[in-house]
């Protein structure tokens, strides 16, 4: 996982602030940007936000443009995951009511993406003309996004902008949440009578409850005969990493991981023991965790994937729950305690828990190439499960693995994220479609690495048009559809087999041709997938899409576990 290291800022002031009435509204928010380290910019142009998107244009930022708005929030989302703050910008309500979900997605899973869009001029307003792309009234986009968004403006006042635009971008960073910024048209070259000193926030902390804490904590870890730690995806989002790391060398505590924070501590480090999934996952990982008396969820989300759809048994007076939002001992809350300052605390109360050994089979091993199947094992046809296992011994320090929605998740849950490769997914809100244009932001944020999407055929028919995106901008991914004509995970939650499962057949490995770069595969066994990753892998100079055809009714362990917890739910 991308460590802090390469997170190019926190909280930075501006680099330098012109004289009074020297700076327009739309350069001002395009410095601002670039102070947080955004050097890029996805989206689609429309004529509300063209002045602004000129000023983008001549500015050092980068705009890439998108073949539709979801995708370009997707990428913003998986750009923003990678280095720490990502932009869209797009025309009003078409465009803005198309980035809704991507944006929903980056609120839910926390990430940090600035979402810019132009409207109506304010002297257009006058007399609520029904002008094109108005759906209720001129504040329908802004009502939406106040929802979604962690923090909401619309710079229509030329004395507040540029406070308006320093609050904004100070909780998206603070939060890692999405914001919305709206310039109306007529407000982007405005120049306003001020000059803007920027303060950096500060945040109300309180030093005696943080004290406190860390007694009780240290206290409890010391008294503890079996902790364990279970890292959470807010410890990539905060860069929390190194500390995490040290308290659990320091103390000999073993960690898992869930889901969604998967890959946020190398998966080969020895006191790495897996991920923890309630009954969704590996028997004697659950069993460990359980039978802790003393676990330490660090940054992360309590929601029903993570915690295997709730089967989860966890009990709350033996939990250490600390996140960005909340830190809870057992039953004592503390308010006003930040989660870096508390994992500090720690760190120097350097609490003594009782050696907790691990049992030969939880140490995570670094992964070998598969032996290749015999031929009568071969004749099943192409298995999820031993794509996976060939790709696991390819990953390294630089790939980024994108995983969709559908048993490309569950399947990738078996890889084994070693050194600092990244693990990308939507694990939390699940939009399937995400994987494709996600590899565009990766791509964009870090053009060197090799991006690999794992990605079902659904998925696929949804948002991999992005693909056009991809080759016109000469990246490289290597993107593997895995086929099994539908819509797979629903058909495990259901006896029946229904025809709204079934989605028509696209002969994906031709699609290169249509977009224009690329080269396409169709892979049948697990030889012709062996040959084709091996051909990919060399070849830096182009993108690979590998249509894998599966096996009839393959589904890796994770999902077939999964399915059975789910079933009891949906029926
Ligand atoms: C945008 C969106 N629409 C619908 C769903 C519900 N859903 C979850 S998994 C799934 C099927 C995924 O099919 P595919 O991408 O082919 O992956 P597979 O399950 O076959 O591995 C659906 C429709 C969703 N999660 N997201
Ligand atoms: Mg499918």
């Amino acid at each position: 996982m991308s460590s802090i290291a390469r997170n190019p800022r926190s909280n930075p002031g501006p680099n330098s602030r012109r004289e009074l009435g020297e700076q327009s509204i739309g350069s001002y928010l395009i410095d601002r940007l670039q102070d947080y380290g955004i050097k890029d910019c996805f989206g689609i142009p429309g004529d509300y936000v063209l002045t602004f998107y000129s000023q983008l244009q001549n500015s050092p930022i980068r705009m890439i443009g998108c073949t539709r708005e979801d995708c370009a929030g997707f990428a913003a989302d998986a750009y923003a995951r990678i280095h720490g703050m990502g932009a869209v910008c797009v025309t009003y309500c078409v465009g803005g009511l198309s980035v809704a979900n991507s944006i929903a997605g980056a609120y839910a899973e926390k990430s940090p993406v600035v979402l810019l869009t132009g409207s109506p001029g304010l002297n257009e307003r006058i007399n609520n003309p029904l002008l094109h792309h108005k759906v209720r009234d001129f504040r329908t986009q802004l009502d939406v996004f106040e929802k979604l968004c962690i923090a909401a403006t619309e710079l229509n006042d030329p004395i507040t902008a540029f406070s308006e635009i320093d609050r904004v971008l100070d909780a998206c960073d603070r939060f890692k949440r999405p914001v919305y910024i709206d310039i109306p048209r007529d407000m982007v070259n405005v120049v306003p009578p001020v000059t803007r000193a920027y303060r950096r926030p500060v945040h109300q902390e309180d030093p005696l409850a943080l004290a406190e804490a860390i007694q009780e904590a240290s206290e409890r870890i010391s008294r503890a005969k079996r902790p364990i730690i279970i890292a959470g995806v807010e410890i990539h989002r905060f860069g929390l990493s190194e500390q995490v790391i040290a308290l659990a060398e320091q103390t000999q505590i073993p960690i898992a991981s869930t889901i969604l924070g998967k890959s946020v501590v190398r998966e080969t480090h020895p006191l790495f023991i897996g991920l923890y999934e309630g009954a969704m996952g590996k028997s004697e990982v659950t069993e460990y965790v359980e039978e802790s008396d003393c676990v330490l969820l660090l940054g992360t989300f309590m929601t029903d994937i993570n915690l295997g759809i709730y089967t989860a048994k966890l009990d709350v007076k033996n939990c250490i729950y600390a996140t960005s939002e909340q830190l809870e001992i057992s039953y004592h809350h503390f308010p006003k305690v930040s989660l870096k300052h508390f994992l500090e605390g720690l760190i120097l109360a350097s609490p003594k828990p009782t050696l907790r050994s691990i049992p030969a089979d939880l140490h995570v091993k670094a992964p070998v190439a598969p032996v290749p199947l015999s031929n009568s094992e071969d004749s099943k046809g192409l298995q999820v499960s031993r794509i996976i296992a060939h790709l696991n011994t390819r990953l390294d320090s630089k790939s980024i693995v994108i995983a969709d929605i559908g048993d490309s998740l569950f399947a990738a849950t078996e890889l084994v994220i070693h050194d600092s490769t990244d693990f990308i997914s939507p694990a939390y809100y699940t939009s399937m479609g995400f994987s494709v244009p996600a590899a565009l932001g990766a791509c964009v944020a870090r053009p060197d690495d090799r991006v690999v999407v794992i990605c079902g055929d659904g998925a696929f028919q949804m948002t991999g048009q992005e693909i056009s995106t991809l080759v016109r901008n000469g990246y490289s991914p290597i993107i593997i559809i895995l086929d099994n004509h539908g819509y797979g995970t629903e058909r495990m939650l259901q006896k029946e087999a229904w025809a709204y499962n079934e989605i028509n057949v696209w002969n994906y490995h031709l699609l290169p041709a249509v977009y224009g770069g690329g080269k396409g595969y169709l892979v049948r066994n697990e030889a012709e997938f062996c040959e084709a990753i091996d051909s990919a892998w060399n070849d830096r100079s182009q993108l690979h899409l590998i249509h894998a055809k599966l096996a009839e009714g393959d589904a890796s362990n994770t999902l077939t576990r999964l399915a059975e917890r789910m079933m009891q739910r949906v029926e």
